[in-house]
């Protein structure tokens, strides 16, 4: 061991969580349905198939929104933080984190996502986090919208495709930076904005039998622009109301490779990469990239923009870029290539890598990769604030020992820091699912990702006690070293 770290002095270690998968009490203190309480888990249903659990059609959601339990419906109960945030604080504090990523159910503070004042309940329940939070010493970095869109906007205006959606994001962004301003610096819109495409419904609240035939992309891009323009105007709000706020991106770094050095395997590969970067691009530089506008114009898609739209996304840009990082992918020009899933994608496998029981390919050195990347590109300060690996675990007379995620983390730290003795400003790492929560892809509770256990199975049986898995006193090291003890 060393006690020499490349990490900054005041680096921002700790965790991310979502609200649709940790909160539970979906029903409850006035909050309205989101999309998320929409998401089934079926046991029948293979667990690696995401597009399945993510699936929606107009009936699942009638029916859905019919039963009012949460037996098949995970995310209705998550991990019960919102009865427990005061104890899972506390396990985070002494894990010594310095920050805490969560996210806002837009549904707790305005139910249908049209009421002009907000519920008083909901902002009281993330007042008491916030100021826990603060008592703790534990930076906030909140996420305005993880998936979990009031259910009503989806229905009525398919999502993100109608522009009115823009003025009521706004009004809970500002809602947001009124109320918790005083506790809140940093700031994130949407997160892995790009995954618009892979399953439009948990990030835009687009119902696909809604979109007229053909249209299917025309509204995705269309929503994906309101989105952009929403994220420029929220950028300029947080600014304006807050001293010293910082905004950003939220990304899905998807790293990829050619599968061997063929030219038309790497001709894939960079535009895999590029579409990858499309959202980044808009979002930091302040525009459309002439080969998406190509690309768009060639496919027939034509974004209806307002005036003044241009001028928006070129005036707002965000401060820093954050994006989740789990594993890479390969690309090839053969059909016929090896698959494997990934992070709600499906790409091609590549031969050097081990996978995790999901399939997902672990490669610590593709993020140092994209660290340098990301840095090169956008010149701004980076946030890693996804990562992890979701694995069964198994509690043997109280313990659970986890050294494959130690191995896991431990392979990452050491390329995060290689990236900062290369010169990349990297300024937050937020490991994915500090404490056990839903899984988003397959909704299960089973694939876990935390420091902390939770007693809960898939179908929602268990105690929901916390437990103390190895790799809590591993981090805890970590963070209490600074990364000195890697
Ligand atoms: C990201 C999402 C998270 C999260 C994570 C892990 O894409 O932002 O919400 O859950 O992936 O994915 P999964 O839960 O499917 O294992």
């Amino acid at each position: 061991m060393t006690n020499t770290t490349s990490f900054p002095k005041g680096f921002l270690w700790g965790g991310a969580i979502a609200a649709n998968q940790v909160e539970g009490a979906w029903n409850v203190d006035g909050k309205g349905l989101s999309v998320a309480d929409m998401a089934t888990y079926k046991p029948n249903v293979d667990n690696k198939d995401f597009a399945a659990h993510m699936h929606v059609t107009l009936q699942s959601i009638k029916e859905a929104s019919e039963d009012k339990s949460d037996k098949w419906y995970p995310k209705r109960r998550g991990v019960d933080f919102y009865h427990h945030y005061k104890e899972d604080l506390a396990l985070f504090a002494e894990m010594g984190f310095k920050t805490l990523r969560l996210s806002i159910a837009w549904t707790r503070l305005f139910p249908t996502g049209e009421e002009l004042e907000p519920n008083e309940k909901g902002i009281a329940f993330y007042e008491n986090v916030f100021k826990e939070m603060h008592r703790l010493g534990i930076e906030p970095i909140v996420t305005l919208s993880h998936y979990e869109m009031p259910l009503a906007l989806a229905v009525k205006y398919n999502g993100w495709v109608e522009r009115r959606v823009i003025d009521d994001f706004v009004r809970f962004a500002n809602v947001c930076f009124d109320r918790f301003g005083k506790y809140v610096k940093y700031w994130l819109t949407f997160n892995e904005i790009d995954s618009i495409h892979r399953h439009p419904f948990t990030t835009a609240g687009i119902i696909q039998e809604k979109s007229a035939e053909g249209q299917e992309a025309q509204d995705i891009y269309q929503a994906l622009h309101h989105q952009f323009v929403a994220s420029a105007l929220v950028t300029k709000d947080a600014h304006e109301k807050i001293p010293g706020s910082q905004v950003g991106c939220m990304l899905t770094k998807l790293m990829t490779y050619p599968l061997t050095c063929a030219p038309e395997d790497v001709e894939l590969t960079l535009k895999k990469n590029l579409e990858n970067n499309f959202y980044a691009d808009v979002q930091v530089k302040g525009e459309y990239p002439a080969r998406i506008e190509k690309d768009l114009e060639n496919r027939g898609i034509q974004i209806k923009m307002e005036e003044g739209d241009r001028k928006t996304l070129k005036q707002y840009t965000v401060d820093f870029v954050s994006f989740s990082y789990y594993m890479s992918m390969a690309e090839s020009a053969d059909p016929n290539a090896e698959r494997t899933p990934g992070n709600t994608v499906l790409g091609v496998k590549n031969p050097h890598l081990p996978s995790t029981d999901w399939g997902w390919q672990i490669d610590p050195k593709g993020l140092k990769i994209s660290l340098i990347e990301l840095y090169d590109r956008y010149q701004v300060p980076l946030m890693i604030v996804e990562n992890g690996m979701g694995a069964v675990d198994t509690v043997e007379d109280g313990k659970i020992h986890d050294p494959y995620r130690i191995d896991y983390f431990k392979a990452h730290f050491q390329q995060m820091k290689e990236a900062i003795d290369e010169g990349v400003d990297l300024i937050a790492y937020t490991s994915w699912g500090p404490i056990d929560l839903v899984s988003a892809g397959t909704s299960q509770m089973s694939k876990r990702y935390g420091f902390i256990y939770v007693d809960a199975d898939d179908e929602g049986n268990g105690t929901y006690n916390r437990l103390k898995k190895d790799s809590f006193h591993w981090y805890k090291e970590v963070i209490e070293t600074n990364g000195a003890s890697l």
